[in-house]
């Protein structure tokens, strides 16, 4: 058969790796205007339920006599969590991502203006609620300059071995849920040395979100670190 077709190159394009990179470059340029205009930025993973938007409340609670702080709440879709943390007061916009399973560092950016323009005062403290997931947001750096997981009692110990990446990229690490121990076999050491594995340098924290034990040895901790970061930047 005559083929008048002419043969064409083929071209694979690694975009996944493309996109990641391009990412990771424009979060160290979020993370250095953050710093510019002296904003803690603090990023909080997990799976759903695990309990980010009752930690995030705690936290505001605790924290809200020591900075202005705003919240960014990314699902894809409703405004559920933006309504439950704007009740305890601060500044929160819901971001919809459009179906993606992540926040990226442009996404932020965004939301921030948003946020921002929401605020009556300069906020000096920004969190992030990220989508429920234990995958993708660990794949994309947000320019946070922390990133805290949370798991939950009912995940299970032996999360930190099935989803790697989620617990090398946090800084911190929130166990919670303490209050449900009894109705599983979690086991806390072992998740302390499964954790371990992947990152040494973790900090762990077991909280129950619900009755607010562990929270305000994990609120000193973070108050400690934003305020040394802020005062870090402001010297500097
Ligand atoms: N027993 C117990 N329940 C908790 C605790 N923290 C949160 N919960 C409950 O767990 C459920 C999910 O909590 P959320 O704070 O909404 O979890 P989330 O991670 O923000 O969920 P998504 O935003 O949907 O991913 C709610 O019913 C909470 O009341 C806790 O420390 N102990
Ligand atoms: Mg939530």
């Amino acid at each position: 058969m005559n083929n008048s077709y002419n043969e064409r190159s083929m071209k694979i394009i690694d975009l996944k790796k493309t996109i990641l990179e391009d990412n990771d470059a424009d979060a160290d340029r979020l993370r250095e205007e953050l710093k510019k205009k002296n904003v803690f930025y603090m990023n909080v993973m997990s799976s759903p339920g695990s309990g980010k938007t009752t930690t995030i409340v705690g936290t505001i609670e605790r924290l809200r006599k020591h900075f202005n702080i705003g919240v960014m709440e990314a699902d894809i879709d409703s405004d559920v969590d933006a309504l439950t943390v704007a009740k305890a007061g601060v500044s929160a916009v819901q971001l919809h991502t459009g179906g993606m399973c992540h926040l990226d560092a442009d996404m932020s950016r965004q939301g921030m203006a948003a946020l921002e323009a929401e605020a009556d005062n300069a906020l000096d403290f920004i969190i992030l609620e990220n989508v429920g997931n234990l995958v993708c947001p660990a794949e994309f750096d947000t320019g946070a300059c922390l990133n805290v997981a949370i798991l939950s009692v009912p995940e299970g110990d032996d999360k930190p071995l099935k989803y790697p990446l989620m617990f090398e990229k946090c800084q911190v690490v929130i166990i919670n849920k303490i209050d449900s121990m009894p109705a599983f076999d979690f086991d806390m050491d072992r998740v302390k040395n499964n954790i371990a594995m992947r990152n040494p340098e973790a900090v762990v924290f077991p909280i129950s979100a619900r009755t607010g034990e562990g929270m305000d040895a994990w609120c000193e901790w973070l108050k400690d670190n934003a305020a040394q970061y802020l005062g870090e930047n402001q010297n500097g």
